[in-house]
Protein backbone atom coordinates (compact mmCIF):
# COMPACT_ATOMS: atom_id res chain seq x y z
CA UNK A 1 0.00 0.00 0.00
CA UNK A 2 1.41 3.39 -0.73
CA UNK A 3 1.60 5.64 2.40
CA UNK A 4 -0.79 8.62 1.25
CA UNK A 5 -3.20 6.21 -0.26
CA UNK A 6 -7.12 7.04 -0.09
CA UNK A 7 -6.04 10.76 0.41
CA UNK A 8 -7.71 12.87 -2.33
CA UNK A 9 -5.94 16.52 -3.06
CA UNK A 10 -7.47 19.08 -4.96
CA UNK A 11 -4.79 21.00 -6.58
CA UNK A 12 -5.34 24.25 -8.03
CA UNK A 13 -1.14 24.95 -8.15
CA UNK A 14 0.49 26.24 -11.28
CA UNK A 15 4.28 26.87 -12.23
CA UNK A 16 6.67 25.09 -9.64
CA UNK A 17 6.57 25.51 -5.67
CA UNK A 18 3.00 24.39 -5.87
CA UNK A 19 3.75 21.59 -8.28
CA UNK A 20 6.77 20.23 -7.02
CA UNK A 21 4.92 19.84 -3.36
CA UNK A 22 1.85 17.83 -4.75
CA UNK A 23 4.38 15.87 -7.19
CA UNK A 24 5.91 14.47 -3.68
CA UNK A 25 1.98 13.46 -2.56
CA UNK A 26 1.21 11.96 -5.57
CA UNK A 27 4.58 9.45 -5.76
CA UNK A 28 3.27 8.88 -2.16
CA UNK A 29 0.04 7.85 -3.37
CA UNK A 30 -2.47 10.64 -3.02
CA UNK A 31 -4.95 11.22 -5.81
CA UNK A 32 -3.61 14.91 -6.67
CA UNK A 33 -6.56 16.24 -9.19
CA UNK A 34 -4.62 18.68 -10.57
CA UNK A 35 -7.23 21.78 -11.36
CA UNK A 36 -6.82 23.69 -14.82
CA UNK A 37 -8.68 26.20 -16.47
CA UNK A 38 -9.92 25.28 -19.39
CA UNK A 39 -8.05 25.90 -22.63
CA UNK A 40 -4.61 26.70 -21.02
CA UNK A 41 -4.05 24.92 -18.07
CA UNK A 42 -1.18 25.50 -16.13
CA UNK A 43 1.14 28.06 -17.67
CA UNK A 44 4.21 26.29 -17.79
CA UNK A 45 2.32 23.37 -20.22
CA UNK A 46 3.59 26.31 -22.73
CA UNK A 47 6.69 27.58 -21.47
CA UNK A 48 10.07 26.89 -22.31
CA UNK A 49 8.96 24.15 -25.01
CA UNK A 50 11.37 22.53 -26.86
CA UNK A 51 9.50 20.57 -29.04
CA UNK A 52 6.11 22.34 -31.12
CA UNK A 53 2.64 21.73 -29.05
CA UNK A 54 3.59 19.42 -26.70
CA UNK A 55 4.02 19.84 -23.12
CA UNK A 56 6.82 21.57 -21.82
CA UNK A 57 9.45 19.35 -19.80
CA UNK A 58 9.16 22.35 -17.18
CA UNK A 59 5.59 20.88 -16.63
CA UNK A 60 6.19 17.13 -17.51
CA UNK A 61 8.79 17.47 -14.81
CA UNK A 62 6.81 18.51 -12.10
CA UNK A 63 3.79 17.00 -12.51
CA UNK A 64 4.21 13.00 -12.20
CA UNK A 65 1.63 10.82 -10.69
CA UNK A 66 -1.38 13.51 -11.01
CA UNK A 67 -4.24 13.63 -12.83
CA UNK A 68 -5.97 16.39 -15.00
CA UNK A 69 -9.35 18.29 -14.83
CA UNK A 70 -10.29 21.46 -16.47
CA UNK A 71 -12.68 23.01 -14.80
CA UNK A 72 -13.86 27.13 -15.16
CA UNK A 73 -13.58 28.19 -11.31
CA UNK A 74 -15.37 31.50 -11.85
CA UNK A 75 -18.00 30.19 -14.06
CA UNK A 76 -21.24 29.55 -11.49
CA UNK A 77 -21.24 25.61 -12.85
CA UNK A 78 -17.72 25.66 -12.69
CA UNK A 79 -17.96 26.50 -8.99
CA UNK A 80 -20.85 24.39 -8.03
CA UNK A 81 -18.76 21.73 -9.24
CA UNK A 82 -15.94 22.58 -7.77
CA UNK A 83 -18.11 23.04 -3.83
CA UNK A 84 -18.83 19.75 -4.16
CA UNK A 85 -15.33 18.28 -4.98
CA UNK A 86 -14.08 20.71 -1.68
CA UNK A 87 -16.79 18.49 0.13
CA UNK A 88 -14.85 15.15 -0.99
CA UNK A 89 -11.47 15.83 -0.62
CA UNK A 90 -9.25 15.97 2.25
CA UNK A 91 -6.90 18.48 1.12
CA UNK A 92 -6.79 21.65 -0.98
CA UNK A 93 -3.71 22.99 -2.32
CA UNK A 94 -2.94 26.88 -4.20
CA UNK A 95 -0.20 29.13 -5.31
CA UNK A 96 -2.18 31.95 -6.92
CA UNK A 97 -1.07 35.67 -6.23
CA UNK A 98 -2.66 36.17 -2.89
CA UNK A 99 -6.86 36.50 -2.73
CA UNK A 100 -7.36 34.74 -6.03
CA UNK A 101 -9.43 32.22 -4.23
CA UNK A 102 -11.22 34.48 -2.44
CA UNK A 103 -12.10 36.27 -5.44
CA UNK A 104 -13.32 33.21 -6.61
CA UNK A 105 -15.85 32.89 -3.51
CA UNK A 106 -13.87 30.42 -1.57
CA UNK A 107 -12.64 32.14 1.67
CA UNK A 108 -11.13 30.00 4.50
CA UNK A 109 -15.24 30.20 5.92
CA UNK A 110 -16.64 29.03 3.52
CA UNK A 111 -14.00 25.88 2.92
CA UNK A 112 -14.65 25.10 6.47
CA UNK A 113 -18.17 25.21 6.08
CA UNK A 114 -17.99 22.82 2.71
CA UNK A 115 -15.86 20.68 4.51
CA UNK A 116 -14.54 21.20 8.50
CA UNK A 117 -12.33 17.97 7.64
CA UNK A 118 -10.21 20.19 4.26
CA UNK A 119 -6.90 21.21 4.75
CA UNK A 120 -6.15 24.45 2.90
CA UNK A 121 -2.61 24.81 2.14
CA UNK A 122 -0.88 28.22 0.27
CA UNK A 123 1.92 29.00 -1.13
CA UNK A 124 2.47 32.87 -1.10
CA UNK A 125 5.75 34.83 -1.54
CA UNK A 126 5.64 37.01 1.38
CA UNK A 127 3.89 36.08 4.81
CA UNK A 128 1.55 38.78 6.53
CA UNK A 129 3.51 42.26 6.23
CA UNK A 130 4.48 45.43 3.78
CA UNK A 131 5.22 42.80 1.24
CA UNK A 132 2.60 40.25 1.57
CA UNK A 133 0.53 41.16 -1.80
CA UNK A 134 3.68 40.78 -3.91
CA UNK A 135 3.88 38.48 -7.16
CA UNK A 136 7.10 36.14 -6.22
CA UNK A 137 8.65 33.89 -8.55
CA UNK A 138 12.02 31.89 -7.40
CA UNK A 139 14.56 34.28 -8.14
CA UNK A 140 12.85 36.92 -5.91
CA UNK A 141 12.35 34.65 -3.18
CA UNK A 142 16.13 34.00 -3.22
CA UNK A 143 16.81 37.77 -2.97
CA UNK A 144 14.35 38.35 -0.37
CA UNK A 145 15.24 35.26 1.99
CA UNK A 146 18.77 35.76 2.42
CA UNK A 147 19.91 33.56 -0.31
CA UNK A 148 21.56 35.79 -2.87
CA UNK A 149 22.93 38.43 -0.45
CA UNK A 150 24.78 35.19 1.03
CA UNK A 151 25.95 33.81 -1.97
CA UNK A 152 28.67 35.00 -5.22
CA UNK A 153 31.83 36.11 -4.15
CA UNK A 154 32.44 39.30 -2.10
CA UNK A 155 33.81 41.50 -4.52
CA UNK A 156 30.77 40.02 -7.32
CA UNK A 157 26.99 41.26 -6.99
CA UNK A 158 24.78 39.44 -5.05
CA UNK A 159 23.96 36.16 -6.63
CA UNK A 160 21.35 33.51 -7.67
CA UNK A 161 21.73 29.81 -7.02
CA UNK A 162 20.80 27.05 -9.97
CA UNK A 163 18.69 24.87 -6.94
CA UNK A 164 15.50 26.18 -6.70
CA UNK A 165 15.04 26.36 -2.94
CA UNK A 166 12.69 29.33 -3.53
CA UNK A 167 9.86 27.38 -5.58
CA UNK A 168 10.75 23.42 -5.13
CA UNK A 169 12.34 24.64 -1.36
CA UNK A 170 8.66 25.76 -0.77
CA UNK A 171 6.92 23.14 -1.98
CA UNK A 172 8.96 20.87 0.01
CA UNK A 173 8.23 22.73 3.57
CA UNK A 174 4.17 23.21 2.87
CA UNK A 175 4.21 18.78 1.86
CA UNK A 176 5.43 18.79 5.53
CA UNK A 177 2.74 21.43 6.52
CA UNK A 178 0.03 19.05 4.60
CA UNK A 179 1.38 15.62 6.30
CA UNK A 180 1.75 17.14 9.66
CA UNK A 181 -1.82 18.39 9.16
CA UNK A 182 -3.39 15.12 8.01
CA UNK A 183 -1.70 13.42 11.15
CA UNK A 184 -3.61 16.10 13.48
CA UNK A 185 -6.60 15.57 11.86
CA UNK A 186 -6.53 11.98 12.67
CA UNK A 187 -6.68 12.66 16.07
CA UNK A 188 -8.84 15.82 16.15
CA UNK A 189 -10.85 15.83 13.21
CA UNK A 190 -10.54 19.05 12.00
CA UNK A 191 -8.74 20.37 9.07
CA UNK A 192 -6.87 23.30 9.53
CA UNK A 193 -5.35 26.24 6.74
CA UNK A 194 -1.54 26.26 6.05
CA UNK A 195 0.60 28.90 5.03
CA UNK A 196 4.12 28.86 3.37
CA UNK A 197 5.72 31.64 2.55
CA UNK A 198 8.76 31.36 -0.14
CA UNK A 199 10.66 34.12 2.15
CA UNK A 200 10.30 32.54 5.03
CA UNK A 201 11.11 28.86 3.37
CA UNK A 202 14.34 30.47 1.54
CA UNK A 203 15.43 32.09 4.90
CA UNK A 204 15.31 28.75 6.47
CA UNK A 205 17.50 27.47 4.45
CA UNK A 206 19.64 30.03 4.88
CA UNK A 207 19.81 29.72 8.72
CA UNK A 208 23.66 29.56 8.87
CA UNK A 209 23.83 32.63 7.34
CA UNK A 210 21.83 33.95 9.91
CA UNK A 211 24.51 32.72 12.86
CA UNK A 212 27.29 34.11 10.86
CA UNK A 213 24.63 37.39 11.27
CA UNK A 214 25.31 37.18 14.83
CA UNK A 215 28.97 36.07 15.21
CA UNK A 216 29.73 38.78 13.68
CA UNK A 217 28.75 41.16 16.78
CA UNK A 218 31.71 39.30 17.96
CA UNK A 219 34.31 39.27 15.97
CA UNK A 220 35.07 38.23 11.98
CA UNK A 221 34.20 34.96 10.82
CA UNK A 222 37.32 33.45 10.41
CA UNK A 223 36.66 30.70 8.24
CA UNK A 224 35.60 33.20 5.40
CA UNK A 225 37.69 33.89 2.43
CA UNK A 226 37.63 37.72 3.58
CA UNK A 227 39.55 36.51 7.12
CA UNK A 228 42.51 37.90 7.84
CA UNK A 229 43.17 40.50 5.01
CA UNK A 230 39.35 41.34 3.46
CA UNK A 231 37.14 43.68 5.51
CA UNK A 232 33.66 42.74 7.80
CA UNK A 233 30.59 45.13 6.82
CA UNK A 234 27.53 44.82 9.51
CA UNK A 235 26.11 41.74 7.27
CA UNK A 236 26.93 38.46 6.70
CA UNK A 237 29.11 38.61 3.48
CA UNK A 238 29.31 36.49 0.86
CA UNK A 239 31.60 33.58 1.31
CA UNK A 240 32.35 32.27 -2.18
CA UNK A 241 32.85 28.22 -2.09
CA UNK A 242 34.19 28.55 0.81
CA UNK A 243 32.58 25.69 3.65
CA UNK A 244 30.36 26.97 6.01
CA UNK A 245 30.55 24.46 8.64
CA UNK A 246 34.19 25.46 10.31
CA UNK A 247 36.13 22.81 8.34
CA UNK A 248 38.11 24.59 5.69
CA UNK A 249 37.07 24.00 2.04
CA UNK A 250 37.18 24.63 -1.51
CA UNK A 251 36.55 24.30 -4.89
CA UNK A 252 39.72 23.05 -6.96
CA UNK A 253 40.62 22.91 -11.12
CA UNK A 254 41.56 19.34 -12.07
CA UNK A 255 43.25 18.01 -15.06
CA UNK A 256 41.33 19.00 -18.16
CA UNK A 257 39.81 22.69 -16.48
CA UNK A 258 40.58 24.16 -19.71
CA UNK A 259 38.25 22.71 -21.86
CA UNK A 260 35.82 20.83 -19.67
CA UNK A 261 33.85 23.97 -17.49
CA UNK A 262 33.20 21.22 -14.46
CA UNK A 263 36.81 19.74 -14.37
CA UNK A 264 36.80 20.60 -10.87
CA UNK A 265 36.60 18.79 -7.19
CA UNK A 266 35.62 19.89 -4.05
CA UNK A 267 38.23 19.53 -1.29
CA UNK A 268 37.41 19.39 2.54
CA UNK A 269 41.11 20.10 4.59
CA UNK A 270 40.05 18.36 7.50
CA UNK A 271 41.70 18.23 10.73
CA UNK A 272 40.97 14.95 11.28
CA UNK A 273 42.91 13.89 7.57
CA UNK A 274 45.21 16.63 7.11
CA UNK A 275 48.08 14.62 7.39
CA UNK A 276 47.46 12.18 4.65
CA UNK A 277 45.96 15.14 2.38
CA UNK A 278 49.50 17.23 3.13
CA UNK A 279 51.26 14.01 2.47
CA UNK A 280 49.67 13.03 -1.12
CA UNK A 281 49.74 16.71 -2.00
CA UNK A 282 53.24 16.29 -1.45
CA UNK A 283 53.63 18.86 1.74
CA UNK A 284 54.53 16.57 4.30
CA UNK A 285 56.41 19.54 5.60
CA UNK A 286 53.71 21.06 6.77
CA UNK A 287 53.49 18.03 9.44
CA UNK A 288 56.42 19.18 11.47
CA UNK A 289 56.31 22.61 10.84
CA UNK A 290 54.26 24.72 14.01
CA UNK A 291 53.53 27.12 11.67
CA UNK A 292 51.16 24.67 9.74
CA UNK A 293 50.74 22.10 11.77
CA UNK A 294 47.34 23.34 13.67
CA UNK A 295 44.39 24.06 12.21
CA UNK A 296 44.22 27.66 14.10
CA UNK A 297 47.86 28.34 12.46
CA UNK A 298 46.71 27.14 8.91
CA UNK A 299 43.84 29.56 9.23
CA UNK A 300 45.32 32.98 7.81
CA UNK A 301 47.20 30.75 5.30
CA UNK A 302 44.00 28.75 3.96
CA UNK A 303 44.69 30.13 0.10
CA UNK A 304 48.36 29.24 0.50
CA UNK A 305 47.03 25.78 1.14
CA UNK A 306 44.52 24.85 -0.90
CA UNK A 307 46.78 26.51 -3.78
CA UNK A 308 49.45 23.37 -3.00
CA UNK A 309 46.61 21.06 -3.10
CA UNK A 310 45.15 22.70 -6.19
CA UNK A 311 49.29 21.87 -8.25
CA UNK A 312 48.41 18.41 -6.89
CA UNK A 313 44.70 18.19 -8.37
CA UNK A 314 45.88 19.94 -11.41
CA UNK A 315 47.71 16.97 -12.37
CA UNK A 316 44.59 14.57 -11.82
CA UNK A 317 40.69 14.30 -13.17
CA UNK A 318 38.41 14.84 -10.96
CA UNK A 319 37.75 11.33 -10.40
CA UNK A 320 41.22 10.00 -9.77
CA UNK A 321 41.11 13.13 -7.04
CA UNK A 322 38.18 11.06 -5.58
CA UNK A 323 39.55 7.87 -5.64
CA UNK A 324 43.40 9.03 -4.04
CA UNK A 325 41.34 10.89 -0.92
CA UNK A 326 38.38 8.55 0.16
CA UNK A 327 40.82 5.96 1.34
CA UNK A 328 42.65 8.94 3.28
CA UNK A 329 39.00 9.93 4.80
CA UNK A 330 39.46 13.38 3.10
CA UNK A 331 36.06 14.78 2.24
CA UNK A 332 35.25 15.56 -1.26
CA UNK A 333 33.13 15.29 -4.10
CA UNK A 334 33.19 16.33 -8.15
CA UNK A 335 31.55 18.69 -9.90
CA UNK A 336 29.24 16.94 -11.58
CA UNK A 337 27.46 18.21 -14.83
CA UNK A 338 23.96 18.14 -15.19
CA UNK A 339 25.20 15.86 -18.13
CA UNK A 340 27.03 13.60 -15.81
CA UNK A 341 24.23 12.97 -13.81
CA UNK A 342 21.89 12.18 -16.36
CA UNK A 343 24.13 10.03 -17.14
CA UNK A 344 25.18 8.12 -13.56
CA UNK A 345 24.24 5.01 -13.52
CA UNK A 346 23.78 4.89 -9.39
CA UNK A 347 21.06 7.59 -9.96
CA UNK A 348 19.26 5.68 -12.06
CA UNK A 349 19.62 2.24 -10.48
CA UNK A 350 17.81 3.88 -7.52
CA UNK A 351 15.60 5.68 -9.37
CA UNK A 352 16.26 9.01 -8.54
CA UNK A 353 16.86 9.75 -12.25
CA UNK A 354 14.05 7.69 -14.29
CA UNK A 355 13.30 7.53 -17.54
CA UNK A 356 9.08 8.71 -18.66
CA UNK A 357 7.39 7.63 -21.90
CA UNK A 358 4.50 10.50 -22.53
CA UNK A 359 1.96 9.90 -25.78
CA UNK A 360 3.35 13.27 -27.35
CA UNK A 361 6.72 13.68 -25.92
CA UNK A 362 8.04 9.93 -26.17
CA UNK A 363 10.61 9.04 -23.47
CA UNK A 364 12.47 12.00 -21.93
CA UNK A 365 14.61 12.02 -17.98
CA UNK A 366 13.19 13.54 -14.96
CA UNK A 367 14.19 13.57 -11.89
CA UNK A 368 12.41 10.49 -9.55
CA UNK A 369 11.60 10.66 -6.27
CA UNK A 370 14.84 11.80 -3.79
CA UNK A 371 13.02 10.21 -0.35
CA UNK A 372 12.93 6.80 -0.40
CA UNK A 373 10.20 4.62 1.86
CA UNK A 374 11.36 1.18 2.54
CA UNK A 375 7.19 0.15 2.35
CA UNK A 376 5.99 2.78 0.05
CA UNK A 377 7.78 2.21 -3.10
CA UNK A 378 7.17 5.30 -5.46
CA UNK A 379 6.48 4.06 -9.23
CA UNK A 380 6.62 7.75 -11.26
CA UNK A 381 4.22 7.74 -13.74
CA UNK A 382 4.02 10.51 -16.69
CA UNK A 383 2.27 13.86 -16.15
CA UNK A 384 -1.46 14.50 -17.56
CA UNK A 385 -2.35 15.68 -20.46
CA UNK A 386 -4.55 18.86 -20.18
CA UNK A 387 -8.31 17.78 -19.23
CA UNK A 388 -7.28 14.02 -19.88
CA UNK A 389 -9.32 12.60 -16.82
CA UNK A 390 -12.10 15.47 -16.62
CA UNK A 391 -14.54 13.16 -17.45
CA UNK A 392 -13.04 10.23 -15.38
CA UNK A 393 -13.42 12.62 -12.33
CA UNK A 394 -16.57 14.09 -12.93
CA UNK A 395 -18.54 10.82 -13.22
CA UNK A 396 -16.83 8.60 -11.61
CA UNK A 397 -16.00 11.02 -8.03
CA UNK A 398 -19.42 13.15 -8.53
CA UNK A 399 -21.45 10.82 -10.12
CA UNK A 400 -22.20 13.51 -12.94
CA UNK A 401 -24.01 11.18 -16.29
CA UNK A 402 -23.36 12.12 -19.61
CA UNK A 403 -26.38 14.59 -20.38
CA UNK A 404 -24.73 16.82 -17.29
CA UNK A 405 -21.10 16.48 -18.52
CA UNK A 406 -22.23 17.36 -22.22
CA UNK A 407 -24.22 20.84 -20.34
CA UNK A 408 -21.01 21.23 -18.00
CA UNK A 409 -18.93 21.11 -21.93
CA UNK A 410 -21.45 23.17 -23.59
CA UNK A 411 -21.83 25.95 -20.47
CA UNK A 412 -17.64 26.14 -21.38
CA UNK A 413 -17.46 24.86 -17.38
CA UNK A 414 -15.11 22.39 -18.24
N1 LIG B 1 -10.62 28.85 -13.47
C1 LIG B 1 -10.79 30.19 -13.52
N2 LIG B 1 -9.83 31.08 -13.17
C2 LIG B 1 -8.65 30.58 -12.75
C3 LIG B 1 -8.41 29.19 -12.69
C4 LIG B 1 -9.46 28.32 -13.06
N3 LIG B 1 -9.31 26.99 -13.02
N4 LIG B 1 -7.15 29.01 -12.25
C5 LIG B 1 -6.62 30.24 -12.05
N5 LIG B 1 -7.52 31.17 -12.37
C6 LIG B 1 -7.35 32.63 -12.27
C7 LIG B 1 -7.10 33.10 -10.88
O1 LIG B 1 -8.28 33.11 -10.16
C8 LIG B 1 -6.52 34.48 -11.13
O2 LIG B 1 -7.56 35.38 -11.39
P1 LIG B 1 -7.76 36.79 -10.62
O3 LIG B 1 -6.46 37.51 -10.77
O4 LIG B 1 -8.87 37.41 -11.38
O5 LIG B 1 -8.09 36.51 -9.23
C9 LIG B 1 -5.77 34.28 -12.44
O6 LIG B 1 -6.20 33.03 -12.97
C10 LIG B 1 -4.26 34.26 -12.40
O7 LIG B 1 -3.74 33.81 -11.19
P2 LIG B 1 -2.37 34.38 -10.63
O8 LIG B 1 -2.56 35.84 -10.30
O9 LIG B 1 -1.92 33.55 -9.53
O10 LIG B 1 -1.38 34.21 -11.88
P3 LIG B 1 -0.27 35.20 -12.41
O11 LIG B 1 0.28 34.57 -13.64
O12 LIG B 1 -0.73 36.60 -12.55
O13 LIG B 1 0.86 35.16 -11.27
C11 LIG B 1 2.44 34.09 -9.79
C12 LIG B 1 1.69 34.04 -11.12
C13 LIG B 1 3.24 32.82 -9.65
C14 LIG B 1 3.40 35.28 -9.77
C15 LIG B 1 1.43 34.23 -8.65
O14 LIG B 1 0.51 33.18 -8.76
C16 LIG B 1 2.04 34.22 -7.26
O15 LIG B 1 2.62 35.19 -6.79
N6 LIG B 1 1.88 33.09 -6.53
C17 LIG B 1 2.32 32.95 -5.17
C18 LIG B 1 3.79 32.73 -5.10
C19 LIG B 1 4.24 31.55 -5.90
O16 LIG B 1 3.79 30.45 -5.75
N7 LIG B 1 5.24 31.81 -6.73
C20 LIG B 1 5.98 30.72 -7.34
C21 LIG B 1 5.68 30.51 -8.71
S1 LIG B 1 6.90 29.42 -9.32
O17 LIG B 1 8.18 30.41 -9.68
Amino acid sequence: MKALEGVRVLDMTHVQSGPSCTQLLAWFGADVIKVERPGNGDATRHQLRDIPDVDSLYFTMLNHNKRSLTLDTKSEQGKALFARLLEISDVLTENFAPGALDRMGFSWERIQALNPRLIYASVKGFGPGPYERFKVYENIAQCAGGGASTTGFDDGPPTVSGAQIGDSGTGLHLALGIVTALYHRERTGRGQRIACAMQDAVLNLCRVKLRDQQRLGHGPLTEYPQYPYGTFGDATPRAGNASGGGQPGSVLKCKGWEEDPDAYVYVIAQASAFDGLARVVGRADWLEDPEWNTPGARLAKLDQVFDAIERWTLTRTKFEVMETLTPLKVPCGPVLSMRELAEDPALRATATIVEVDHPARGRHLSVGCPIKLSDSPVEVTRSPLLGEHTEEILTGLLGLNEAAVAAAKADGAI
